[in-house]
C-alpha cells in the first residue's frame, strides 16, 4: 500500500465523541515507551504526526490519524507506566478498554511488544483479555535494530510458546524497527488487505447518519 496522505483528525478521552465509525480502524496499544508513536510516523512516513517521547507516558489520549482518506490509525496511552497513580490506571483500564470492546470500526488491535525482553506478564495478560473478548489482534515487536536477529527470534518464539497456554492459534507477527522502516510493507498489506473486505456502505448506512455514531 502506498501512503499518499496522513492527518491527524482529533484527541479525545471519551468513546462518545470519536468520528463516526464509517472507516476500518486500526488501533496501536502496548505497554508505554515500547514505540507505538515511532510506529505509526514510521508507517505513515511522517515523523512528528504522532508525538514521541523517550520519558514513558506521552500519549494520553485516543488519537485518530486519517490515512489515504479512508482508514484510521488510532495511537493509544501506554499501560504498565509504574509511575502513574492507582486513580490514572483505573482511569486507563476504563477508557481504553471501553474503547476497544466497543468500537464498532475496529479491525484489528496491533499489540506491541518490545523486542529485547522476555515474555511480559503484562502483555501476556493485556493479549488474554483480547482473546475474551473475542477482539482480532496481530503482535508486533517493536525496536528491532536494537539487538541482533537471533536475540529478537529468541524473544518471540518465547512469547510465541507463552501465548500458546492460552491460545490455539498464533496471531499474525510482525517484526519492526521505527528507525530502520523494517517491516514498514508487511504491516501495511496486512492492513490493506482488511480493508480491501471492509464493507463502506453497511457502514455509513448503520453509522454515518450522525445519530447513531457507534462508539
Ligand atoms: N532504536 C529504536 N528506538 C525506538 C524505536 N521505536 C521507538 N523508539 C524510541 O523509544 C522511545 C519511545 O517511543 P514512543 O514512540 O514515544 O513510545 P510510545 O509507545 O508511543 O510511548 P507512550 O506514548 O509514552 O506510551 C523514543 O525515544 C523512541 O525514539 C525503534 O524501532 N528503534
Ligand atoms: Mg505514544
Amino acid at each position: 500500500m502506498i501512503v499518499k496522505s496522513a492527518d491527524f483528525v482529533c484527541s479525545n478521552t471519551q468513546v462518545s465523541k470519536l468520528p463516526p465509525a464509517v472507516k476500518p480502524e486500526y488501533a496501536f496499544i502496548g505497554r508505554s515507551n515500547v514505540g507505538k508513536s515511532s510506529l505509526i510516523n514510521m508507517l505513515v512516513d511522517k515523523k512528528g504526526l504522532a508525538k514521541t517521547s523517550q520519558t514513558p507516558g506521552k500519549t494520553q489520549l485516543i488519537n485518530h490519524f486519517l490515512i489515504n482518506d479512508n482508514w484510521y490509525l488510532v495511537d493509544l496511552p501506554g499501560y504498565g507506566y509504574a509511575r502513574i497513580s492507582k486513580s490514572k490506571k483505573e482511569d486507563w483500564n476504563k477508557f481504553i478498554r471501553t474503547y476497544l470492546d466497543k468500537r464498532e470500526s475496529l479491525q484489528t488491535v496491533f499489540v506491541l511488544i518490545d523486542s529485547r525482553l522476555e515474555p511480559q506478564k503484562i502483555d501476556l495478560e493485556f493479549c488474554n483479555w483480547l482473546g475474551e473478548k473475542g477482539l482480532s489482534f496481530a503482535l508486533i515487536f517493536t525496536k528491532a535494530d536494537k539487538q541482533s536477529r537471533v536475540k529478537t527470534d529468541q524473544n518471540v518464539s518465547a512469547f510465541k510458546k507463552a501465548l500458546l497456554t492460552t491460545f490455539e492459534d498464533i496471531p499474525t507477527i510482525f517484526i519492526t524497527s521505527a528507525e530502520l522502516q523494517t517491516g514498514r510493507e508487511e504491516v501495511l498489506n496486512f492492513v490493506g488487505s482488511i480493508n480491501n473486505n471492509f464493507d463502506y456502505k453497511a457502514a455509513a448506512a448503520m453509522f454515518g447518519g450522525g445519530k447513531n455514531q457507534g462508539v
